[in-house]
């Protein structure tokens, strides 16, 4: 009779949020103003009272142990715990106190991150991460959190998604600040690595047990064709979103397209962890007409199985969970333990996500016992919060959220979810999807 297929004794089975898409409430960062700027988000949507986690989060949590997980990333708001410049307020650590004593109580061990987005106004006013003290404030923010919460929390990660918020903030435009300026763009992801170096050496020095790792969005990058110019294009779009940034981790240097080789104070050796977030792959083809994207064109080929659509009619991506296989490969570049700190789809019906999720789940395993140090996977999201511009059109959850009622429903993904968690293992038989 085939076996259960097992994952290693200590995995981490988790779910992810980030603040501002589940608390509610938060008018201080940077992300609340740009909502309230007409045609920002679709729909006119705003995260508003978003899942209601700031005055309870307890219903969630309590699902998120019933679903037999054993850990959850969140995230920290910056601009509640520092509201103005050089003001820390003790009410908002007490609150996150609160929140990670009801996780641990729960059985379920926090991971936190530092930044997943969002900063506070005064941040953004100050220039933000062009500013020539932005990594000293961002630290000082880090150095007073850590302190405050580490009795709590053993595994922190310093920013999410690096280059995601600085390509959809700076080259195009559709994020806050809503800059089309590569330079800049490339001068925030700099900025971000020498953030993240800082605070990932005062959390050691806080406490050197503590695990301190980046979560980095990995979109994989296939060429449309075997002409060379797709070819090309395909390895250029590869460097800028995946690899330039792994391969400063590993350097400690700035690669192209973000730096000519500088060296960044402490860089290398900061991570006890690399965290990854997959989701899906483009095909690139050289496109002569769009010099604004670098001359290529990023599609999912007709026919491919596809999650929902984004406001212009775009799929949210190829549903491709055998994907994450080669993101762990990549990722495994840098020489260290991997979490997969984000994984998941956008679908309200929950018709593909079931096979989805145990096709990723499959592959992981597959990973696993080729020898990658894959420690464990947080599913991206617990319950279906606010997903930035595409407002709250499209449903990541495990739990979908009425939010005229606030009713929670655990739908048949958070279910299968719950059966491999619980057993540690993906059953040898039975509903393997695309796998
Ligand atoms: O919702 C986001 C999250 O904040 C960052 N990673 C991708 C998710 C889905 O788009």
């Amino acid at each position: 009779m085939p076996e259960p297929r097992r994952f290693p004794p200590g995995f981490l089975w988790g779910t992810a949020t980030a603040a501002h898409q589940v608390e509610g409430g938060n008018q201080q960062n940077q992300w609340a103003q740009w909502e309230r700027q007409p045609g920002r988000i679709r729909a006119g949507d705003t995260a508003g009272d978003a899942c209601g986690w700031w005055r309870s989060a307890s219903r969630d949590l309590a699902l998120a142990a019933e679903l037999g997980t054993n850990a959850h990333r969140l995230s920290v708001e910056w601009s509640r715990i520092e509201p103005a410049d050089g003001r820390f307020d003790a009410a908002a650590i007490g609150r996150y106190r609160e929140l990670l004593g009801e996780l641990r109580g729960l059985g379920l061990r926090p991971m936190v991150t530092l930044h997943h987005f969002t900063h506070p106004l005064w941040f953004e006013a100050r220039g933000a991460w062009a500013a020539a003290d932005a990594v000293e404030r961002f630290t000082r923010f880090v150095n007073y959190t850590v302190a405050a919460l580490c009795d709590l929390c053993d595994l922190w990660v310093t920013i999410n998604e690096p280059t995601i918020f600085a390509l959809q903030g700076y080259l195009l435009g559709v994020w806050p600040p809503g800059r089309r300026a590569p330079a800049e763009a490339v001068a925030t992801i700099a900025a971000l690595l020498r953030a993240h170096a800082a605070a990932a050496d005062a959390i050691h020095r806080i406490d050197g047990n503590l695990q301190v790792g980046l979560a980095h969005h990995i979109r994989l990058m296939d060429p449309a064709s075997r002409r060379p110019l797709d070819r090309l294009l395909a390895a250029l779009h590869d460097r800028v979103l995946n690899l330039a940034l792994l391969d400063a981790l590993r350097t400690g240097h700035l690669a192209l397209p973000y730096g000519v080789g500088q060296r960044i104070t402490g860089l290398r050796g900061s991570c006890d962890f690399v965290g990854v977030n997959y989701y899906t792959r483009d095909h690139v083809a050289f496109d002569s007409r769009a010099p604004r994207a670098f001359f290529a064109r990023r599609f999912v080929p007709p026919g491919a199985p596809v999650s929902a659509a984004t406001h212009d009619g775009t799929p949210y991506g190829e549903v491709y969970p055998q994907g994450v296989a080669r993101a762990i490969a990549m990722a495994a570049r840098v020489g260290l333990p991997l979490y997969l700190t984000e994984l998941g789809m956008p679908d309200a019906d929950d018709v593909q996500r079931p096979a989805m999720l145990l096709a990723t789940l499959g592959a992981v395993h597959r990973m696993i016992a080729a020898g990658h140090d894959v420690r464990g996977v947080f599913w991206w999201t617990l319950v279906d919060n606010f997903e930035w511009a595409e407002g709250w059109q499209l449903p990541f959850g495990l739990i979908a959220l009425d939010r005229a009622s606030g009713a929670r429903r655990v739908r048949r993904s958070g279910a299968l979810y719950a059966a491999v968690a619980r057993a540690n293992a993906l059953p040898a038989t039975g509903e393997r999807g695309a796998e």
